[in-house]
């Protein structure tokens, strides 16, 4: 490997390398980590973003799939939190649960599945007739069933970025600290 000394150049190493093991380890498997673009916040190993525009849940649900990644819903109080976060004071943004009204009585899938967290607020779900859910960060985060038509922006969510495992660069600066990974 060859250096050249006062200039930034690009440091590619191989991590089973016990001393350049020691070196990547002592970055922060955070700092690795990197979300695509403007606008996406990390959240423990994922990325999160509001759609730009305001949509109907099923046009939510598609405008988070061209930005490569799903309509998203919390699986915890703690997510649910990060969620209000995400939306802003005042913030209401569709999430990725719906009733299934095929199934008697309306069964509700978040992501997919049948939901395990739910936060529902008083009084809510209140309404055959309104099949998506709706997250208001005025309300502490509770939730809302409301139309599907209605025009609100979506939580969108994707794997973060991770470098490779065999094979990782960081940028190198003149003092020889490292910068980043490149
Ligand atoms: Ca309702």
């Amino acid at each position: 490997m060859e250096l050249t000394l006062g200039a930034m150049f690009k440091l590619c190493i191989l991590q089973w390398l016990p001393i350049w093991g020691f070196l990547a380890a002592s970055i922060s498997a955070a700092n690795m980590m990197r979300c695509p673009g403007p606008g996406w916040q990390l959240w423990k190993g994922s990325c999160y973003v509001l759609t730009d525009k305001t949509s109907t849940w099923q046009e939510g649900k598609s405008a988070c799939r061209s930005m490569g990644g799903r309509m998203a819903a919390p699986r915890s109080s703690e997510e649910n939190d990060f969620f209000v976060s995400l939306a802003g004071p005042g913030g209401k943004v569709w999430i990725a649960c719906k009733f299934n009204t095929a199934v008697a009585g309306g069964q509700l899938a978040c992501e997919g599945v049948e939901a395990e967290f739910t936060k529902w607020h008083n009084g809510e779900p209140n309404n055959d007739s309104e099949e998506c859910v709706l997250l208001k960060a005025i309300s502490s985060g509770t939730w809302f069933d409301y139309s599907c038509q209605n025009p609100y922006p979506s939580v969108c969510k994707k794997r973060a970025a991770k470098p490779s495992r065999d094979l990782v660069c960081y940028e190198v600066g003149e003092n020889g600290r490292l910068v980043g990974t490149a």
